[in-house]
């Protein structure tokens, strides 16, 4: 590859990239291919002519004043302060606070979008919802203490909302999902004030400290910054889940197919990507709606296949089994078949240069959220009062630009079915039965050591690493080792792609999950949704706590998280939620912080020591899981259960030299 220096940047030549350096994606790449014979510029292209500025990646910049911006040493981070006298530990600690401000206040402002609509539904106001799990509504309820013995789900909707909106405007007390936290993680949380009160209240607080001259402390930051992740996880993401499966239903096992072989040459292909299910919804009723399925027909289109992208679309998938085209890497390659009739999308995780390659296909790209429009975009604005509306109207314009399409189309041949819809629910019905759902076999396969441990894997894709590449190597890493994977977002799709989701990949489990998955007649990775559902994760974990045998708190059990291709905010906000609620969490492709420096230990060790849990990073695969299995076997031998493991192994050896004679 040969590269030219131009100042400080170096301008690579993309042509001599071989797009399968960039993704494992196959169908990604032979679109980035075509994209190039038609002359058009993605994200991939764009990442590798523009080298991350080394400053702002180590986060020794502070913008947070005019007496800046300032701009320390990288190599020697102690060798001078900012003009007020910062030093590189508050610099450090402030942008990461503003990092999970902005990812919590994504997540909570989603889950309070979701609490509106409940609130509408409840009210008759809005008629094109209703509850559709009133089962779930009752738990919900039950879990924060509301009566619901013998009461009307309206009554009983309507405590619920009054409770889950403290969950953002409350200003004192603890936030109501605090009630699902393991009586010992909660105790920490209060010995060092990070019980969320209400979300509102810590992102303004979290922005007030980090403000110029007020908190200068690291570690009084690093307080508030959990207090706010913690906000998002057991708060607003944990509502945006909860109401979301109250209205739109809990997720069951479904089958559904991955990747760009789901778009259809001849049909109308409508894609929705975002994050708020109430559009995806609606849109499912749109597609369904019989004046625009003759519509369809008419313009010749045998049928309107609609499809999900990133989180919508992880979430639809779990949900309704809607086929999903692609994580977020793939965003703009998807338009570049040519076979997109219209990309409908809301907020978050949109990237503004879908409107430049949507123009240059032809495709019609509507944003439909008033917090989030594109210039070069049509908006037709999503009213939850009368959501067909736009909807609808998205759907017709779909149809004409099918009739009218003028270019060549290229669809990628491949897609794989897999089974997606892990709920917390369900996993608790599958392990146990319908007479005994519970998560004891979890536990007691965990203490026997069938399973090693449990491992979270999620988070976006990023063009700064090999698409998908990261994700898959580290699972296949983890099950082969015997542990459990659980996914959401982006990671789950990748994995979804490459064929995890079948039960047939047990075998290539280690031989202890692979048993227990066959016995069960699930595949060895679970995926639970989009990332806001990332707190069915944290609830599992409360749950296997509440079981017994793994210890008292979050922070004793055997688990570990991971975002190996993270790229956004949020990522940062749930990576600190776990780690505040008591997990190990490994970050890939870069960590916004100086090593060796106070507040990289406080991080990396310093929150461990205080009960909570801590942050590891690398951007190697195998070294993630080697790290995330050793910290699996800190906590087995903590609790006695090493042994147990060693044993399980021995019985299934003499097992099988029984089976020999
Ligand atoms: Fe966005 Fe949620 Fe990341 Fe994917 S995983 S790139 S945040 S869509 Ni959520």
């Amino acid at each position: 590859m040969t590269e030219k220096e131009k100042g400080d940047e170096k301008i690579v030549p993309l042509k001599k990239i071989d797009v399968r350096e960039l993704t494992s994606c196959e169908n990604t790449a032979q679109m980035l291919e075509k994209a190039r014979r038609d002359g058009v510029e993605t994200a991939f292209d764009r990442a590798v002519s523009m080298k991350a500025c080394p400053i702002g990646a180590d986060s020794a910049c502070c913008k947070h004043c005019a007496m800046g911006p300032c701009r320390l040493n990288t190599k020697d981070p102690y060798g001078k302060v900012g003009v007020c006298g910062a030093t590189i530990d508050t610099i450090m600690a402030r942008n990461f606070a503003r990092m999970v401000a902005s990812g919590a206040a994504a997540h909570t402002d989603h889950g309070m979008s979701m609490l509106d609509v409940f609130r509408e539904v409840v009210n008759g106001n809005i008629k094109d919802y209703t509850i559709k799990d009133p089962i779930k509504l009752k738990e919900v309820a039950d879990s924060i203490g509301i009566e619901t013995e013998g009461r009307e789900t309206d009554d009983i909707a309507n405590d619920l909302y009054r409770e889950l909106e403290r969950t953002y405007t409350q200003v004192e007390g603890e936030i109501p999902f605090a009630t699902r936290v393991p009586p010992k993680t909660l105790e920490t949380w209060r010995t060092h004030g990070v019980v969320p009160r209400g979300a509102m209240r810590e992102i303004m607080e979290l922005m007030h400290r980090t403000h110029m001259g007020v908190d200068q402390h690291y570690e009084n930051i690093t307080k508030q910054c959990s207090r706010t992740a913690l906000a998002d996880g057991w708060g607003g993401s944990m509502v945006a889940t909860e109401i979301s499966d109250i209205l739109f239903g809990t997720p069951t096992p479904v089958r559904a197919e991955v990747d760009m072989g789901c778009l259809k040459e001849d049909q109308v292909n409508i894609i929705i990507h975002g994050h708020e299910p109430n559009l995806f919804e609606s849109m499912l009723a749109s597609v369904n709606d019989p004046t625009l399925l003759k519509a369809a027909e008419d313009a010749g289109a045998k049928g309107i296949n609609l499809i999900g992208m990133c989180c919508s679309g992880a979430e639809m998938l779990s949900r309704h089994g809607i086929p999903h085209a692609g994580n977020f890497m793939s965003t703009e390659a998807v338009l570049v078949t040519g076979a997109v009739d219209a990309m409908g999308v809301d907020v978050q995780c949109i990237k503004q240069g879908l409107a430049k390659v949507a123009q240059c296909y032809g495709t019609k790209l509507f944003t439909t959220n008033p917090r989030a429009r594109i210039e070069g975009a049509e908006h037709i604005e999503f009213e939850e009062h009368e959501p067909k509306k736009c909807t609808d109207q998205i759907v017709e314009m779909a149809i004409v630009r099918f009739k009218n399409r003028n270019m060549p189309v290229e669809i990628p041949k491949i897609s794989s079915t897999g089974i997606h819809g892990f709920s917390h629910e369900y996993i608790n019905y599958m392990l146990g039965g319908t007479f005994r759902s519970s998560y004891t076999p979890l536990n007691e396969n965990i203490i026997n050591g069938r399973i090693r441990g449990v491992a979270g894997v999620v988070g976006c894709t990023n063009p700064r690493v090999k698409q998908d590449w990261v994700h898959v190597e580290l699972v296949k890493e983890l099950i082969k080792n015997d542990v459990l994977v659980v996914q959401t977002g982006c990671s789950q799709i990748a994995l979804a792609k490459a064929g995890f989701y079948k039960p047939e990949a047990a075998h290539l489990a280690g031989p202890g999950l692979s048993e227990v998955c066959e016995a069960v007649g699930m595949p060895p990775v679970l995926g639970v949704g989009s990332c806001v559902d990332n707190s069915r994760i944290l609830i599992a974990c409360a749950e296997m706590v509440r079981v017994g045998g793994l210890g008292e708190s979050i922070a004793d059990l055997p688990v570990a998280g991971a975002a190996p291709e993270w790229m956004s905010e949020k990522a940062i906000s749930i990576g600190h939620y776990f780690v505040a609620s008591g997990v190990y969490t490994v970050f890939g492709v870069t960590f916004p912080i100086i090593r060796d420096t106070k507040f990289h230990k406080l991080l990396f060790e310093g929150l461990e020591e205080l009960g909570f849990g801590k942050w590891g990073f690398t951007e190697d695969p195998y070294e993630m899981a080697q790290l995330m299995i050793a910290h699996i076997d800190k906590k087995r031998k903590a609790l006695g259960i090493d042994k147990a493991r060693e044993r399980v192994l021995f019985d299934m050896a003499s097992r099988r030299e029984l089976e020999a004679i």
